[in-house]
C-alpha cells in the first residue's frame, strides 16, 4: 500500500510539473472593441474600422511547447497582400502581461484604450523578432494616434497600443540575445508570431495577456489565458487516479 502511495504521489507530481514541457493550446475568440473609430466606416457591431475581409481579426490561438511560444493571429489583413494597398498601416507588435487582464469598462470594452485597464509586461516586436521588457520603461509603448495622426485620409481607432520602440531599451537579457530571434510572418488567413519565452518570468498558474493590432488598430483583439489546469481539473484528476488505485488495490485482493 505505501509502495502504492508513493507512485500515486509520483504520477500526480509528474502529471503537475510535467505541463511545462507538453504542448498546450488555448483559443482566444475576439470579444474585445477598444476605444473608438476617428472617422466613419465602423461596423456595426463596433468592432472593425474599414472592410472586415481586410481588417477583421476573429480570434487567436496560443501554443506553449516548452519555452517556445506561438501565437497565432485570425485575421485576412496582409501588409504585403493588397496590390492596391498605399502602405498606410502594418502588422502591429505583440503586448503580453503576466500580471492578469484587466480591461477597462464592460463587456466587449469599448472604453479601455492604451490609458486605461491591463498594464503591459513584455512585447514581442515583429520586425526585429525580439522579446522587450516594457514595464517601467517610458516612452516604449506606441499608439495609434502617434503613426496615423497625421495621414488626415485615413481613419483609425484612437488611443490604441500599436508598436514599441525598440530604441529605448534592450532586447531582454544577455542570454536571450545569444539564442536565435522570433519570428513574425503571414500565411493566408493567419498572422503568426513565435518566440522563445524561456527570458520570461511566466508563473504557471498566473494568467497570461495578450494584446495586438495592426498599426491603424482598425480592429484589436485582447484576452488571456491560465497555463496550468483549473484547480478543479487537478482535483478531478487526483480523484480519478485516487480511484484507479483503489480498483488495483482490490483487483491485487
Ligand atoms: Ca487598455
Ligand atoms: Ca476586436
Amino acid at each position: 500500500m505505501k509502495k502504492l502511495l508513493i507512485i500515486l504521489a509520483l504520477s500526480i507530481a509528474f502529471l503537475i510539473t510535467g505541463t511545462q514541457a507538453w504542448a498546450i493550446s488555448w483559443t482566444i475568440d475576439d470579444n474585445y472593441i477598444g476605444g473608438t473609430a476617428s472617422g466613419p466606416y465602423v461596423s456595426p457591431d463596433g468592432d472593425v474600422i474599414g472592410p472586415a475581409e481586410f481588417y477583421g481579426i476573429s480570434g487567436m490561438d496560443v501554443h506553449l511547447a516548452g519555452d517556445r511560444l506561438t501565437i497565432d493571429i485570425f485575421t485576412n489583413y496582409n501588409y504585403d497582400g493588397r496590390p492596391d494597398y498605399d502602405v498606410l498601416t502594418d502588422f502591429g507588435d505583440l503586448f503580453i502581461s503576466t500580471t492578469g487582464w484587466t480591461p477597462y469598462g464592460p463587456v466587449d470594452y469599448a472604453l479601455d484604450d492604451a490609458s486605461n485597464g491591463t498594464s503591459w509586461d513584455y512585447a514581442f516586436d515583429v520586425s526585429s523578432g525580439k522579446l522587450f521588457k516594457i514595464s517601467g520603461v517610458s516612452d516604449a509603448i506606441i499608439i495609434s494616434d502617434t503613426i496615423m495622426g497625421s495621414k488626415t485620409d485615413d481613419w483609425y481607432r484612437v488611443g490604441q497600443e500599436v508598436l514599441v520602440d525598440e530604441d529605448v531599451m534592450n532586447a531582454l537579457g544577455p542570454d536571450y540575445l545569444m539564442s536565435e530571434y522570433g519570428t513574425a510572418i503571414y500565411i493566408p488567413g493567419i498572422y503568426s508570431m513565435s518566440f522563445d519565452v524561456s527570458a520570461l518570468s511566466l508563473g504557471l498558474s498566473e494568467e497570461i495577456a495578450f494584446h495586438w493590432t495592426m498599426t491603424c488598430a482598425n480592429d484589436v483583439i485582447e484576452g488571456a489565458i491560465t497555463p496550468v489546469p483549473e484547480p478543479g481539473s487537478m482535483l478531478l484528476l487526483g480523484a480519478g487516479l485516487m480511484g484507479l488505485a483503489g480498483f488495483i488495490r482490490r483487483k491485487k485482493v
